[in-house]
């Protein structure tokens, strides 16, 4: 069973468990997007809690997993595969993204050219991705509106147009960081229980 570590607004949230079946989905998460939006701390934020606002974090090859519960009582337990800088290599990428059911792609509200490459990366996926995958675009470091570059609308409109769940986050704040997943959560195609 699930060992429960903490209630987050709505979500169990635990650190082990989840077997693919109907109610409970196992699935691999990926993120993408420039070196430096955020992509670790948010992983960081929503595995464990927690803020570093001095390591250049980068989680590496392995993946980190958490399980949240959903308000109809199924699980989804999220594989997150988080680059070690992989993202400065385009070639390297489909390796990375290959059987994802789920891409976050994260740029970071003061600077334009993240959001330019977060188009490039949503591009990209729908040539080369699995076509059923769930896409979320995030506009990360929101807590920075004082430097803001990029629109909140501007994230919005593009995310509309391409069919992608659209959020704004904070991983030093924490703001929005368990909603983006329970969205995405949410909006996971269902196995057919039959
Ligand atoms: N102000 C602010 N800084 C952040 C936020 N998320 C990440 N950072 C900082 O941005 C830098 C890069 O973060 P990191 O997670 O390593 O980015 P990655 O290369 O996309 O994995 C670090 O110095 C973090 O402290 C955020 O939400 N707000
Ligand atoms: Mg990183």
């Amino acid at each position: 069973m699930d060992r429960s570590t903490g209630r987050l607004g709505g979500l169990n949230v635990s650190e082990s468990g989840g077997v693919a079946d109907a109610k409970n989905l196992r699935v691999k998460l990926v993120l993408l997007g420039d070196s430096g939006v955020g992509k670790s701390c948010i992983v960081l934020r929503f595995v464990r809690g927690q803020f570093d606002p001095t390591s250049k974090v980068t989680i590496g090859a392995s993946f980190l997993s958490q399980t949240i519960a959903l308000q109809d009582s199924t699980t989804v337990k999220f594989e997150i595969w988080d680059t070690a800088g992989q993202e400065r290599y385009a070639a390297l990428a489909p390796l990375y993204y290959r059987g994802a059911a789920i891409a976050v792609i994260v740029y970071d509200i003061t600077s334009p050219e993240t959001f330019t490459k977060a188009q490039y990366w949503v591009k990209e996926l729908q040539k080369h991705g699995s076509p059923d995958i769930v896409m979320a675009l995030v506009a990360n470091k929101a807590d920075l509106h004082e430097k803001r570059e990029v629109p909140t609308q501007d994230g919005i409109d593009y995310a509309e147009k391409n069919g992608m769940f659209f959020i704004e986050t904070s991983a030093k704040t924490a703001d929005n960081i368990n909603q983006l997943f329970e969205e995405i959560a949410k909006r996971l195609p269902r196995p057919s229980t039959t």
